[in-house]
């Protein structure tokens, strides 16, 4: 069994690969790639040891940042206090002659500094948390679409022009990426530490994570939630690459597109019998309804998104659509992950233009 390190230098150089993005030639000390005001920090992050993970991402900086402000504030004030401490106990200990301690009244001025200071330090580090916090929740409306499924014990990965991969993920660099991730099983959670990004991919629900490469190279990628025996294994590898070059690596794969799939899979479950557009429409046209609020039978309005279709299709009876009547079978059990991000896939691409298509 393969024992990844937790960083740097790992799994992949003792399985005889030698090649981690640590040892990427471009990732050396010249950084120029890196976002603005990295030079001074650099010094003390020490990034080329093996010991702290690449920085590879535009997010990276900034939780670097953050984290290491949190250290030397933490180990500032344990250092006083500690320092403190023990001068206060050898300078005031109980002698001969010495007066006992009384009770004094303190200085206003004195209260409010030392309650100030800390509010300052601690409202100021939330501020950059939060703003740290909001840039990593909030995909870019740009970024690249992939869908992920996690499940005992591997990463499948679908890209939207049609190429599948398992434990590794292929992107451009300098494009923002937005993973789109689901469970088959339990709960995992998709971590590249070089990008400082992680997420946890829960069953029964999509969760989104996005990230922005900034140099090319392999990354580690681990499942970081303990999630049944060979979690350990379930490992692989983020190969970021000049757009070009990811261009052509798409490209070299025959594999059908998530939307050509769905397609089929559309008929093969008889969607189509109430779905599609010129039939007597049983069930709600789809062109079109991606990203538009919905109104519910409650009178209450959602939006039509890939978790509410994926609710529609395993749980039809939960949230039902205005002005039509609860006849949707449930496909729960018939389909897996891959399959309904699949159909959600092709109800995306359905544009009210094909609606005037003929179906037979
Ligand atoms: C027997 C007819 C029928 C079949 C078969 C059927 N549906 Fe439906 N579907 C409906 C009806 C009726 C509704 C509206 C009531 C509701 O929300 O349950 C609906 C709602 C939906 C919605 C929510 C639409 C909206 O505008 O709110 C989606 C998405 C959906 N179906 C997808 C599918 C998919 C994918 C399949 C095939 C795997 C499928 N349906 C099979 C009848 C059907
Ligand atoms: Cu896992």
């Amino acid at each position: 069994m393969r024992v990844p390190l937790p960083f740097g230098r790992g799994c992949r150089e003792a399985e005889g690969e030698g090649f981690t993005g640590l040892e990427d030639p471009s990732s050396g000390p010249s950084g120029h790639l890196l976002p603005e005001g990295e030079g001074r920090a650099k010094k003390i992050m020490w990034s080329e040891l093996p010991l702290f993970p690449d920085r590879a991402s535009t997010i990276a900086g900034e939780t670097d940042a953050l984290f290491f402000a949190l250290i030397a504030i933490s180990a500032f004030f344990a250092t006083l206090i500690f320092f403190l401490i023990f001068f206060f106990s050898i300078r005031y200990r109980r002698r001969a002659g010495r007066p006992r301690a009384a009770q004094v009244n303190t200085s206003l001025l004195l209260e409010l500094f030392w309650t100030g200071v800390p509010i300052c330090i601690t409202v100021g580090l939330f501020i950059f948390g939060a703003m740290v916090f909001m840039r990593v929740r909030q995909p870019p409306a740009n970024a690249l679409p992939i869908y992920v499924v996690g499940k005992q014990w591997m990463w499948k990965v679908q890209h939207p022009e049609g190429r599948r991969e398992i434990d590794e993920l292929h992107i451009p660099v300098g494009r923002p990426v937005k993973l789109v991730m689901a469970s088959q099983d339990v709960i995992h959670d998709f971590f590249v530490p070089a990008f400082r990004v992680k997420q946890d991919v829960v069953p029964g629900r999509y969760t989104a994570m996005w990230f922005e490469a900034t140099k090319k190279g392999e990354y580690h990628l681990f499942c970081s939630q303990y999630c049944g025996t060979q979690h350990s294994g379930m490992i692989g590898k983020v190969i970021a690459m000049e757009p070009r070059d990811f261009e052509a690596w798409l490209a070299g794969s025959t594999d059908e597109t998530p939307v050509k799939a769905g397609e089929k899979l559309f008929s093969r479950f008889d969607c189509v019998n109430c779905h599609a557009a010129n039939t007597r429409q049983r069930g709600p046209a789809l062109e079109g309804a991606y990203g538009h609020p919905v109104r519910l039978q409650t009178g209450q309005t959602v939006l039509f998104d890939d978790n509410y279709i994926r609710e529609s299709i395993l749980n039809p009876m939960a949230q039902i659509t205005e002005g039509y009547r609860p006849i949707m079978p449930t496909f729960q059990g018939q389909l897996n992950e891959e399959q309904i991000m699949e159909l959600i896939a092709y109800i995306k691409s359905l544009t009210p233009q094909q609606s005037g298509k003929p179906n037979p």
